[in-house]
């Protein structure tokens, strides 16, 4: 049995002193939402049982195409960024799930299952790696440069499809319910790559993958616009992956990462669309300014993603239906990856609450009413809301703390894992 990495007296002794302040400020809260006929307590429960998913990939050190900075302590192999995945849901209390990429995170099955069991973690969706080419795997021996699951090769196709094939087979062993699909597969030169055809070849590939899922599992089809194709990508908007969606049938439904999309699209209305063709499968949450920046979901736009929240809550028993995947997918390239993936699931839970804060009977009558300045008034007002001190109750019910980052750096962990883990040498791009 592994030890915890973090000791319950570290979170019990940064608790002690923010508690006192902690009660009042819940109670102030309280207090006000009463006035407003909500029950905090209600909500509290509401967050406290809402959980997202962080990707092992998050939780190293990221970098650009044009370098990569170390951290101090960077975990070596999926063990240990199990390790650090755990400190994130020990201390946050809202990331019970970790999302693996293979062949990244390939390792042996019960080894797997035996250290996640004995950190208290489980596995979320699986995803296939065909982005890159694998020199050190005997069963990829094929190069993906002109594409994968779309590529004109036959025997690439097929190397791809085993490839997914493969990792459904791993996740079943440890757990997982869904395969998360992303391609990075298109073109560079208008003309190079036959736009019809490259697509008809993609949902040749996932018709066979979507046929091999388990009885239980999902397949999610994640589309991105651009990146690495800079001319066309073969599913680079959500009606591609809505098309793929429907051909492939019920096990078969569309991922959303929010920062896959040009600026200012309206990604609240895709989501919207997704539900009501019963296709929304689940998101990767991030934020970005420009393009797929990979940022802490929440520090640019939070107003956006409380958009989506409102969305997901107005949408009441459709989404009950669809159970949609939360994941985090981010790319920490200047901050410690453990603090931004616990302030990114914090913000994620914040954004859930203030849509459950909207009053729903009152925007109603007002978009009948077409009172324009009072619908936008009453979603302003909750998102205004300060809803901190019920995430913080919601942690601390759980065992959490009251301020993980602080608890997170009283403790320490990142300097004891500095002194164990060998220094990695910094230098080109990539993204792991
Ligand atoms: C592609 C992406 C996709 C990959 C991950 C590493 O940009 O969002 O989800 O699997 O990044
Ligand atoms: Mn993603
Ligand atoms: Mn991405």
């Amino acid at each position: 049995m592994t030890a915890l990495p973090i000791t319950t007296a570290v979170i019990e002794r940064s608790n002690e002193t923010l508690a006192a302040a902690q009660a009042a400020d819940y109670a102030a809260l309280g207090e006000k939402l009463a006035r407003r006929g909500v029950d905090i307590d209600a909500l509290t429960a509401k967050a406290a049982a809402f959980f997202v998913a962080v990707p092992s990939w998050g939780v190293g050190t990221g970098g650009t195409r044009f370098a990569r900075f170390p951290g101090v302590g960077e975990p070596r192999g999926i063990f240990e960024k199990l390790d650090d995945c755990a400190v994130i849901h020990q201390l946050g209390r809202a990331t019970p799930r970790v999302s693996l990429h293979i062949p990244w995170d390939a390792a042996d099955p019960a080894e797997l299952k035996a250290k996640a069991d004995s950190l208290g973690l489980g596995f979320d969706a699986m995803n296939s790696n065909t982005f890159q080419d694998h020199p050190k795997d005997p069963r990829q021996p094929l190069s993906y440069k002109y594409g994968s699951l779309s590529h004109t090769d036959r025997a690439v196709r097929d190397q791809a499809v085993e490839h997914n094939l493969a990792t459904i087979e791993l996740g079943r062993a440890i757990g997982s319910t869904a395969l998360t699909v992303w391609v990075g597969d298109g073109s560079n030169f208008a003309g190079q790559a036959d736009l019809g055809r490259a697509f008809d070849r993609y949902l040749d590939s996932m018709k066979r993958i979507a046929a091999a899922l388990p009885d239980d599992w999902r397949v999610f089809s994640e589309h991105k616009m651009y990146e690495p194709a800079f001319y066309s990508t073969v599913v680079q908007d959500w009606g591609t992956s809505l098309m793929t969606a429907q051909e492939l049938g019920a096990k078969a439904f569309c991922l959303v990462d929010l920062g896959h999309h040009a600026p200012n699209v309206n990604i609240e209305q895709i989501v919207a669309r997704l539900i009501r063709a019963g296709k929304l499968g689940g998101f990767h949450f991030n934020d970005s300014r420009y393009g797929d920046d990979d940022l802490d979901t929440g520090s640019i736009d939070p107003f956006r993603l409380f958009l989506v929240f409102n969305e997901l809550v107005e949408a009441g028993e459709r989404l009950d239906a669809l159970r949609p995947a939360h994941m985090i997918d981010q790319s920490h390239n200047v901050t410690d990856p453990i603090e931004s993936l616990i302030r990114s699931a914090n913000e994620i839970r914040r954004a859930y609450v203030q849509a459950l804060l909207v009053d729903r009977v009152a925007l109603a009558g007002f978009q009948e009413e077409n009172d324009a300045l009072m619908a936008s008034e009453t979603l302003k007002q909750a998102f205004r809301t300060d809803v901190e001190p019920i995430l913080a109750k919601a942690r601390q019910d759980a065992g959490g703390a009251i301020d993980p980052i602080r608890a997170y750096r009283d403790s320490g962990y990142r300097r004891t894992v500095g002194a164990k883990r060998p220094a990695a040498v910094g230098g080109g791009g990539g993204i792991v």
